[in-house]
């Protein structure tokens, strides 16, 4: 029987409200929001390994389009709830706000995106399935239409078993089909779970998590036996490294338990990622707070010491001790704050006194035994201090010339002053240059070609950027500073838009493109600044397969995906004349590139967002690093930025 009492439809008033509004729950209605449905239930599970009673998740993308999630933990209760007096899997699913926050002391570091748990999921999927396996007993139950149940309870309002199964074999499984009424696409992603499975792995050691997308045949299994340590190796792979491994350190204070692993590399950046209860907070917080002002510290005291920094030297600064550094903080906390508009940034200050303390305490345990290493690291930074010096002289030469740049000869300005309106084009190469300055609006749309490959900024000293042509040309044309000095509000444009041909070389100028304004204002592309214009890969001219009077037609085709899609579904109907694949901008005429790549109305434009730092960085690293066939393999395939999502 299915006869609703007052309390279920209290409960099926709470999904609607999610399904009317379901950005405020999920962030979005497309891909990201619909891969947070995952993420959420992933979480469940997760919390349950944390718990310390699963230690395998199955993750299946089915055929038709469904997603399961499997976890062998001990199985969500099914017995009636003492307050909502309905089996309490029920109450899990249905009710806003449950999932693992039902007091539970195992679950106190629940890390649920937004923690809104599986009911969610449940409003806005058209079905979800949940099989339980506990105390040798199977029970299914079924819910359609954004979180009704369907299935009748017996007759004391119990779940009944509909199977039994060894006592030792528990687990939950969980079944759902998101709503292609909520969402703007309901195709998942292999790829974007196949990467946050890599992190979860790294952040869950010993987890193992198994994947399977029956779509395509694809299998995968990720495990970590050494946590976070292993995930400073991975992302070191095509690095240099100061010394061999990287350094762990653990501990806890009180309920917060705390993590580090690093590692120095030869380069000139730091990469520090952070993690609250395993979510990424990209903008840092307390607990990278801490961990900047112990590590400091400490450097400084042993610098002394030791003899390297001289009574009359001034101390190292953050920036130096730093430099060359990669390092992964995750810390376990029982009631994390997240702060900021996109609650990616941590506010407890009791977690900055716990990271502080234990890594003060642990890492000068580690280097009172390996000074080596220790001074292998300190040399590096007196190496950055003393560059830094010498850097700060060239750096406000520079910048005071930037103002004199001649960047007249090279950007065809637009006449428009109102940033609001305006857009830059970069465009590589003068030749392509030349037809986006014919073909552009002159009046919104500015065109800055640029001469040959940008510098690698990973590679080269900062007075060599800053001193780099292309590089001050593109400061001063944007006119809002870098670094230290950059300022939003003095942008120029609204829209920074790279245009490069869609070959190896273009792939490689994006990149380096992307790699400099990551590095020097990554403000530009966290305000969603930056974009990368996909002009089409094909023309086909067609007519219809029959009839009298055959008409040619033309139509402008993105990528080779969909030159097949669109043969396929034409198969019979049309007849192909011509298909020509556009090697470079320059094959196009003034009139075809304005309607395809610069005409507001039809061009298709990817924003750049640092979805991933973590995957930015790493990709950054790669593309940057010195191994050349990754490097040029990845740009061949995935020239897409993977790393950034478009
Ligand atoms: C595949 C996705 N997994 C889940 O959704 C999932 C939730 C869950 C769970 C418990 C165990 N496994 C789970 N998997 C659980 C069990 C017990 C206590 N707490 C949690 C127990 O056996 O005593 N639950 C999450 C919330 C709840 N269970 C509940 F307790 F609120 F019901």
């Amino acid at each position: 029987m299915t006869e609703y009492d007052g309390s279920q439809i209290v409960v099926l008033e709470g999904l609607e409200a999610v399904r009317k509004r379901p950005g405020m729950y999920i962030g979005s209605t497309g891909t990201r929001g619909l891969h947070h449905l995952i993420w959420e239930i992933l979480d469940n599970g997760i919390d349950e390994h944390l718990a310390g009673f699963c230690s395998k998740i199955e993750i299946t993308l089915l055929a038709d389009g469904g997603i399961t999630v499997a976890d062998h933990g001990r199985g969500v209760p099914v017995d009636i709830h003492p307050t909502k007096k309905i089996p309490t899997e029920r109450v899990v699913y249905t009710i806003l706000h449950a999932g693992g926050k039902f007091g539970n002391s195992v679950y106190k570091v629940s890390g649920g995106l937004h923690g809104v748990g599986a009911s969610v999921v449940n409003a806005l999927s058209s079905r979800m399935y949940v099989e339980i396996k506990r105390g040798g007993l199977l029970y299914k139950d079924e819910y359609r239409n954004g979180g009704v149940p369907v299935l009748p309870l017996d007759e004391k309002g119990n779940l009944p078993p509909v199977g039994k199964c060894a006592k030792s074999d528990t687990g939950t499984k969980v079944t759902f089909y998101p709503d292609p009424e909520i969402f703007e696409t309901t195709e998942f992603k292999a790829d974007t779970i196949t990467k946050r499975l890599k992190e979860i792995a790294y952040l869950n050691k010993g987890l193992v998590i198994e994947f399977e997308d029956k779509r395509t045949g694809l299998k995968k299994t990720y495990c970590e036996q050494d946590g976070i340590k292993s995930f400073v190796s991975y992302l070191n792979r095509e690095a240099t490294p100061l010394h061999q491994e990287p350094i762990y350190i653990e501990g806890t204070s009180g309920d917060i338990e705390v993590e580090v692993a690093f590692q120095y590399i030869s380069a000139y950046t730091e990469q520090i990622n952070a993690y609250c209860n395993r979510i990424n907070v990209v903008d840092g917080g307390t607990l990278v707070t801490g961990f900047k002002t112990a590590l400091t510290r400490v450097m400084n005291q042993y610098a002394r010491e030791l003899g390297i920094l001289k009574d009359k030297d001034e101390n190292f600064d953050g920036k130096d001790i730093r430099n060359g550094l990669v390092a992964i903080i995750s810390i376990k906390h029982p009631d994390p704050q997240f702060e900021g508009q996109t609650k990616t940034k941590l506010g407890n200050t009791d977690a900055k006194v716990a990271v502080d303390d234990i890594f003060a305490r642990e890492v000068t345990l580690y280097f009172d035994k390996n000074v080596e290493i220790l001074k292998k690291i300190l040399e590096n930074s007196m190496k950055s201090y003393q560059a830094r010096k010498a850097g700060d002289k060239a750096r406000n030469a520079v910048l005071k010339q930037l103002n004199d740049v001649d960047t007249k000869s090279k950007l065809a300005a637009c006449s428009s002053k109102k940033a609001s309106e305006c857009e830059v084009y970069i465009v590589e190469g003068d030749s392509a240059g030349g037809t986006v300055k014919t073909a552009r609006n002159r009046k919104v749309q500015a065109v800055l070609p640029l001469r040959g490959k940008i510098l690698n900024v990973e590679k080269a000293t900062l007075e060599k950027i800053l001193t780099n042509n292309e590089i001050k040309t593109m400061i001063a044309s944007f006119g809002c500073g870098i670094g230290d000095d950059f300022d939003i509000s003095k942008l120029r444009y609204d829209k920074i838009i790279i245009l490069t041909d869609a070959d190896v070389d273009g792939a490689h100028i994006s990149t380096l493109l992307l790699t400099f304004f990551y590095r020097f204002m990554p403000e530009l592309i966290k305000a969603g600044k930056v974009y990368r214009g996909l002009p089409p890969l094909y023309k086909i001219d067609y007519e219809a397969a029959s009839g009298k009077k055959k008409k040619k037609e033309s139509r402008y085709i993105m990528d080779d995906f969909e030159l097949e899609k669109f043969k396929k579904e034409n198969a019979g109907k049309i007849k192909i004349i011509n298909v020509q694949r556009y090697k470079g901008l320059g094959e196009m005429d003034a009139s075809q590139l304005w309607e395809t790549t610069l005409d507001p109305e039809t061009r298709t434009l990817a924003q750049i967002t640092i979805s991933d730092v973590v995957e930015a960085d790493e990709i950054t690293g790669l593309l940057m690093g010195s191994a050349v066939p990754p490097r040029r393999e990845f740009i061949m395939s995935e020239a897409k930025y993977a790393n950034i999502d478009v």
